[in-house]
């Protein structure tokens, strides 16, 4: 008898050859637009490690577990630490880490440190693989300025299935310039974090993950959004003026975020930490693995409700393949804010300045790689032609150097391109510029079809041939699929 993976696989591939959509987008993978929006928020527990000797250490385990998301059925799930996804990791720029990390599961896996700057073999990526029982233990100084990071698996052709299970958790950064900023900052009152997921379930309650070539080609939508693992939930919150720190941690599905009743909000930090300003919005675009840090005025007694609005990214051409990661669906609900009635109002003004950022110019660059994005149908899609080989080392960069990275986009979908071991900046979008929320440090960035991005990083973090860091789409099924690539960085 096939088990249930390989029936769900011979079950979505029949599917697939019988009816071969070409237009990946809405049905059954469109957000239910209903909910009563009253299970309380969960916020992950906070774990600030053990500081010692002048080393914070911490201790993870990666670990099965189970959660009632639905009522009624339990979801077998991944988590670390937890029955799903992970706490918030604390740590302040400036000290050294050790963290041990035990794999407590029956598979390989990996733990990566996305967004962080380190050396190659604390990386977490692909190469660094931590077997069943075994413990690894990455050691490394935290040398970047305050920001919302986070960590997941990746493990190679696994990612998309063990983050979609539950291995992801966030990453906070502190330093003596986010502490002197008057923004709100405590955690679990007036600062929170919101993972926001996709996902989809089967009768039983166990998650859908399909892996097939649907999925391969246009990523794995969920039909349920869940925030922290919370269905349509609620955050009551008894201050005025509330910061939210967003990681899309979707495998695929793209969110523009607004509330419904139009208000705007301020954008204060992107996936590297804060703005030069803040950013006054009325939505956000957040692309997978990407983060934003929002704060929000709320009057008391007022329940505004954060949603997502469809938006159009362009795209199409090939053969009227379009694929919109979920772009265009909706408007769905997403997560119901309740101030209380005596909720405190802010005792400063939102500070109209947060920090200065030297610009990079294309002057100091050495020179630009450049990287074709393309998707060939029932394929897959490629970096510059080519499919992620762990033997091939796809860049050589040397030490120091700044550079100019370059993604064309030719293939009829959007596609959030990362890179490890650095923080960039975004030079152009199809040579103008980009928007102000845009304006900071970024490690991941959505370039969408038909679009050419040009960013701008200086490489200080060395990789080995033995230990190279990636560059890869964040559309995890992407990824797994094998959009992705290896670079060096030596002296
Ligand atoms: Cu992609």
């Amino acid at each position: 008898m096939p088990d249930r993976r390989t029936f769900l696989k011979l079950a979505a591939g029949g599917g697939l050859l019988a009816a071969a959509p070409l237009l990946f987008r809405g049905g059954a993978s469109a957000i239910a637009a209903e909910g009563a929006f009253e299970n309380p928020l969960a916020i992950p527990s906070l774990d600030e490690g053990r500081l010692q000797d002048g080393i914070r250490s911490f201790r993870l385990q990666v670990r099965a577990g189970s959660r009632r998301f639905l009522e009624d059925l339990e979801t077998p799930t991944l988590g670390i630490d937890a029955d799903y996804l992970g706490p918030v990791l604390r740590v302040r720029r400036g000290e050294h880490l050790r963290i041990a990390v035990h794999n407590g599961l029956k598979e390989n896996t990996t733990l990566h440190w996305h967004g962080l700057r380190l050396p190659g073999p604390m990386d977490g990526g692909p190469h660094q693989v931590i077997r069943p029982g075994s413990t690894w233990t990455p050691e490394f100084q935290v040398r970047q300025p305050a920001a919302t990071c986070w960590f997941h698996s990746h493990q190679l052709h696994r990612t998309g299935e063990q983050v979609y299970r539950g291995i992801a958790g966030l990453f906070y950064i502190d330093d003596e310039w986010s502490d002197a900023l008057k923004l709100p900052a405590t955690y679990g009152v007036d600062d929170f974090p919101l993972v926001l997921q996709d996902r989809s379930f089967d009768r039983d309650g166990s998650f859908r993950y399909a892996d097939n070539m649907h999925t391969r080609m246009a990523g794995m939508l969920g039909n349920t959004l869940l925030i922290n693992g919370t269905l349509s939930p609620v955050l009551d919150v008894k201050r005025q003026r509330v910061r939210l720190r967003l990681l899309n941690g979707s495998n695929a599905r793209i969110y523009n975020l607004a509330f419904r009743d139009g208000r705007s909000f301020h954008q204060v930090a992107s996936d590297g930490g804060l703005l030069p300003v803040p950013v006054k919005r009325r939505s956000l675009l957040l692309a997978p693995a990407e983060r934003a840090e929002i704060v929000v005025a709320l009057k008391p007694g007022e329940d505004p409700m954060l949603i997502h609005r469809p938006v159009e990214l362009g795209g199409g051409g090939m053969m009227m393949m379009r694929m919109t990661a979920g772009a265009d669906d909706g408007p769905y609900p997403m997560l119901r804010l309740r101030a209380a009635p005596d909720a405190e109002p802010p005792a400063e003004p939102l500070p109209s300045k947060l920090r200065a950022i030297q610009r990079l110019s294309a002057d100091d660059a050495r020179g630009i790689r450049r990287f074709r994005l393309d998707t060939r149908m029932m394929v897959g899609s490629t970096i510059n032609g080519r499919f992620m080989d762990m033997a091939r080392i796809d860049q050589e960069v040397r030490l120091g150097d700044v550079e100019v990275w370059e993604f064309d986009n030719r293939s009829p979908m959007p596609h959030p391109m990362h890179v490890h071991g650095v923080q960039f900046q975004i030079l152009s979008r199809n040579g103008g510029a980009s928007g102000a929320g845009e304006a900071g440090w970024k490690d991941t960035v959505l370039v969408r079809s038909r679009e050419t991005v040009r960013v701008i990083a200086r490489f200080e973090d060395a990789a080995d041939g033995d230990n190279p860091f990636m560059f890869h789409c964040h559309n995890l099924e992407h990824e797994d699929g094998g959009m992705m690539g290896q670079f060096t960085v030596t002296a």
